[in-house]
């Protein structure tokens, strides 16, 4: 039977942090789901539309993850697609407890285990929140996002300020 993991997020954008996780993944588990969180009291940089967008072509060349949005309880979506198993990167201790509580909880509410992937140290300081913030005040983060979302970000910050 196929071996299927889902790595879930925001993803507003997707980071070189949260490709290296996917990637990691995607050579461990035969079909790896990308879910996008719907969240409608958070409206993001981009639409879900657009990160996925994203997200697929920077993925394109792994040949097994499928990017989806998703709205609602991750734990449904696993039950209906048949996924085991949640991979998460865990960058430091400050990310432990939440995460944790998300994966005893997600375990209590369908049996979905998490498996937790330590971050490359070069990307353990990246979120997709600090990515943004530091682009909105011009500095530089094309190390930190791939080559697509770096012209995306500068050309959505200057939209935001014409
Ligand atoms: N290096 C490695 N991994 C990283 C990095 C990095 N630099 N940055 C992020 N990641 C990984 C982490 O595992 C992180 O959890 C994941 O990528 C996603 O990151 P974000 O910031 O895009 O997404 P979050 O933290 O906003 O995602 C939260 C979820 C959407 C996963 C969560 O809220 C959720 O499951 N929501 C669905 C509703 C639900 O089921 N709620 C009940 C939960 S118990």
């Amino acid at each position: 039977t196929e071996r299927r993991a889902v790595c879930p997020g925001s993803f507003d954008p997707i980071t070189n942090g949260h490709l290296d996780i996917i990637e990691r993944a995607s050579r461990l588990y035969d079909t790896v789901y990308v879910a996008v969180a719907i969240n409608r009291s958070k409206a993001g940089l981009f639409t879900v539309e657009e990160r996925i967008d994203m997200i697929r072509e920077a993925t394109a060349g792994y040949g097994n993850v499928r990017v989806e949005s998703h709205q609602g309880l991750l734990v449904d979506f696993c039950k209906e697609r048949e996924i085991p198993a949640i991979v998460k990167g865990l960058r430091a201790v400050s990310d432990f407890d939440y995460e944790l509580q998300m994966a005893q909880m997600n375990h209590g509410l369908t049996g979905v285990e998490t498996l937790f992937v330590p971050t490359s140290p070069t990307w353990s300081f990246l979120s997709s929140s600090l990515v943004k913030e530091v682009a909105g005040y011009g500095g530089d983060v094309s190390h930190l996002v791939p080559e697509l979302v770096f012209r995306r970000l500068t050309a959505r910050i200057a939209e935001r300020r014409a």
